[in-house]
């Protein structure tokens, strides 16, 4: 497991890439490498959805995506599975306001491990801090294909929302972003940005993870 202390916590927030068995028509293991060799930051397992891998065959993919990122140093979070986390020794647990209590997932995972906690308001924010958010992913950003139950589009105004209102931990935004709106998205205060398809869709994984990387270094000169 890695030891990440809050710099190193915001700076994994960069490049966040999401993943799951659904979210490509490639080997995910094979796609998460090139990600990784294009520059990504930090990965999270969300095998969630219609055509989710279940049982077995989601530990075996746990565990191979999880190799992959110990291999390289790239800290591994799994999607609302405390338990799939624990097993594999995963580095942290992110977790949305539907899934379980932020504060018993703290309480299960302990101080070592991350924990994440989806936020769309200062009130939601602020109580997931309270609760022991380590960060805060902030969505949608923009229109997502990649989620059928996400909340009304917030924008970069969302996350400009919560720093306004004194929120400081990290902040990952997420939904719809692009290479070409992550500048917008950093801009309005966040740390990183989250994305789902325009890496593990893209038809050239390591080119679009480093259009991302290039992004977001823009934005720290
Ligand atoms: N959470 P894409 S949007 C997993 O708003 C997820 O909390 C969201 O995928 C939120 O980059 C989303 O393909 C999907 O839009 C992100």
């Amino acid at each position: 497991m890695l030891h990440l202390d809050a710099e190193a916590i915001r700076r994994a927030m960069q490049v966040y890439l999401v993943m799951g068995s659904m979210n490509t028509t490639r080997d995910p293991v094979e796609v998460l490498r090139q990600a990784i060799a294009g520059g990504i930051t930090l990965f999270q397992f969300r095998e969630k959805g219609t055509g989710a891998l279940v049982g077995e065959a989601r530990i075996t993919l746990a565990m191979r995506l999880r190799e992959v990122c110990s291999q390289h140093g790239i800290p591994f979070i799994v999607n609302d599975d405390v338990e799939l986390a624990v097993a594999v020794e995963a580095d942290g647990v992110h977790v949305g306001q539907d899934d379980a209590d932020a504060a018993l997932v703290r309480a299960r995972i302990g101080e070592a491990r991350m924990l994440g906690v989806s936020a769309h308001s200062a009130l939601e924010a602020r109580r997931a801090v309270q609760a022991g958010a380590d960060y805060l992913g902030v969505g949608p950003m923009y229109p997502t294909r990649s989620k059928a139950d996400a909340h009304a589009v917030l924008g970069p105004a969302g996350v400009a929302e919560l720093r306004a209102a004194g929120i400081a931990v990290p902040v990952v935004g997420i939904g719809g972003i692009t290479p070409d709106t992550t500048a917008a998205v950093m801009a309005a205060g966040a740390d990183g940005v989250a994305v789902i398809s325009a890496i593990a869709g893209a038809a050239d994984v390591r080119t679009a993870a480093a259009q991302f990387a290039a992004a977001v270094r823009g934005m720290q000169a």
